[in-house]
């Protein structure tokens, strides 16, 4: 009996062809729990080509060491979404490598720790800012470069990530909340701007995962106790759930919705009680 037969099959994509041909770069990854890596799963298994960025020497290894496992030709690049000159040479990266792009996924957030606790009435000026500048203001900046690359391919497709203490006041979220309803209200903003030139940009609203940016907030295991009780579904989410929901925001399944949140919180914010 030939050996490979009797392997598991690899692991395959209810849609191996709907991305094929298609070019995406992925801002966020930092570890194999990302909620950007679980994008970046779907989205390959799709038959997108993709690229990922990186933020800092610290993260280079580890990015490099996930994005080898989708194959022998994917790019990285540098860059860090609070100086504009990198956001520049990082699109001046793609095009060379890409000609042209279809998809961006904006899967950055940033809050001090100590800004995640307690009352928001302490939030910093200092933290505040940075919140607003890595978590909101980046989409803005990276749609604006973005733009050349998607236009040379008559259109394409933003996706970022939100979460419901950016519509609700939600215990500890704090700073992030107010930066996440900036984050919504740019997504509305940059739709009306790229839907001309067919660009649809829509957010995904996910439920709480334990990712390791949240496993140090203060109160997140309360968060996803809470939402066993009382989502519809009675469960939490995976971070997979999110990568096929991007898929599906990606692809021309989706080619009528633009400026949209859609919740992928096993229906948590349907709830009034
Ligand atoms: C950041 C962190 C953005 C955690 C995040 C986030 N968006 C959602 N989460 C998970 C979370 C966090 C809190 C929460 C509920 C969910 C951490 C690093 C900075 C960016 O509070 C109820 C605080």
């Amino acid at each position: 009996m030939n050996q490979v037969l009797e392997e598991a099959p690899a692991e395959q994509s209810l849609v191996p062809n709907l991305l094929k041909g298609k070019t995406g770069l992925v801002l966020g990854v930092a570890n194999k729990w990302s909620i950007a890596w679980a994008i970046a799963q779907s989205l390959s298994k799709a038959g997108m080509r993709l690229a990922f960025t990186y933020q800092g020497e610290r993260l280079q290894k580890n990015v490099s060491s996930l994005a080898e496992t989708l194959g022998p030709d994917v790019p990285l690049y540098p860059c860090d979404v609070t100086d504009e000159q990198q956001i520049k040479d990082l699109f001046k990266s793609v095009a060379n490598d890409f000609d042209g792009l279809d998809c961006v996924i904006h899967s950055m957030a940033f809050a001090k720790r100590e800004e995640l606790a307690g009352e928001f009435l302490n939030t910093s000026k200092e933290g505040y800012l940075m919140a607003q500048e890595i978590s909101a203001y980046s989409l803005t900046a990276v749609c604006r470069e973005a733009l050349p690359l998607m236009e040379n391919r008559g259109g394409g497709s933003i996706v970022t990530l939100t979460y419901y203490g950016g519509e609700k006041v939600v215990p500890n979220y704090n700073v992030m909340g107010v930066a996440k309803a900036a984050l919504e209200m740019s997504v509305r903003y940059l739709a009306e701007d790229l839907g001309p030139r067919n660009i649809r940009i829509n957010a995904i609203s996910a439920g709480p995962i334990k990712t390791l940016a949240a496993s140090g907030v203060s109160g997140f295991s309360n968060i996803t106790e809470v939402m066993k009780e009382k989502a519809p579904l009675r469960r939490n989410i995976e971070a997979a759930e999110v990568g096929d929901t991007a898929l599906f925001l990606v692809s021309p399944l989706s080619r009528g919705i633009t400026g949209e949140v859609l919740h992928v919180d096993a229906g948590y914010h349907i709830k009034g009680f």
